[in-house]
């Protein structure tokens, strides 16, 4: 398979999309408020992941395009509330379509995992004209960025069986992290104030 081919509209995708995002960023920062995305990060599935989604899912190669999240970009954001804000956001652009939402931010999954996913479907121009190409856009705090990047690790380490006791210790973990983020929102108002000081000086 010309995987390289294959997988080159994904890579503008994932490019284009970071680049509108950071532009989101920016333009807070231009007027001084605070800015719901701390920082963004995104990645081509690796082909080796990609072979392995498409067996797990039952979707022949010749349609890999139906894999929803061969492109991804990932949005990390200071506060719970800051999700919901960059999810109005996106909702309202006209350059995406949103196919799905799926909200594990107040319905974490059986892992402990939480974050909010969007599907979306991005028009992208190529040489041979426009296609449209499906992306994932995964929006989380960072109290859940660190547990999701560090079960992540454990999954790969241990092929997808992690030990029942750590799998209860990472449940114990994603629930402190819960409370961290419950607790941050409370001092927001704080935390914004200092912030903004700070940028000032
Ligand atoms: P990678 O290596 O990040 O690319 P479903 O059939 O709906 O259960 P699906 O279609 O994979 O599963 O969708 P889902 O659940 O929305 O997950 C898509 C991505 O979300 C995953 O991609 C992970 O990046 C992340 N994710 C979902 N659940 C978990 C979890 O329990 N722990 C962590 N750390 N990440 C999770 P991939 O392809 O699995 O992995």
């Amino acid at each position: 398979m010309n995987w390289e081919g294959i997988l080159a509209p994904y890579k503008q995708v994932v490019e284009e999309l970071k680049v509108k995002l950071k532009g989101m960023r920016a333009q807070f920062e231009h007027e001084s408020r605070h800015s719901p995305i701390e920082f963004i990060t995104a990645r081509v599935k690796p082909v080796e992941s990609i072979i392995e989604k498409a067996e797990k899912k039952q979707i022949p190669l010749n349609r890999i395009q139906e894999i929803q999240d061969i492109a991804g970009v990932r949005v990390v954001c200071q506060f719970v509330d800051d999700i919901y804000t960059v999810v109005n956001m996106l909702r309202e652009r006209k350059d995406l379509t949103i196919i799905e939402e799926k909200d594990y931010v107040s319905e974490k999954k059986a892992s402990g995992y939480r974050s909010f996913h969007m599907i979306i479907e991005y028009p992208v121009e190529t040489i041979h004209g426009m296609k449209k190409v499906l992306a994932e856009i995964q929006i989380r705090t960072l109290a859940m960025n660190f547990w999701a990047t560090n079960e992540h690790s454990l999954n790969y380490k241990y092929k997808g069986r992690i030990p029942e006791e750590i799998k209860a210790r990472l449940k114990i973990a994603a629930e402190a992290a819960f409370r961290l983020d419950e607790e941050m929102s409370k001092i927001r108002k704080e935390v914004q104030e200092a912030q903004r000081i700070f940028h000032r000086k």
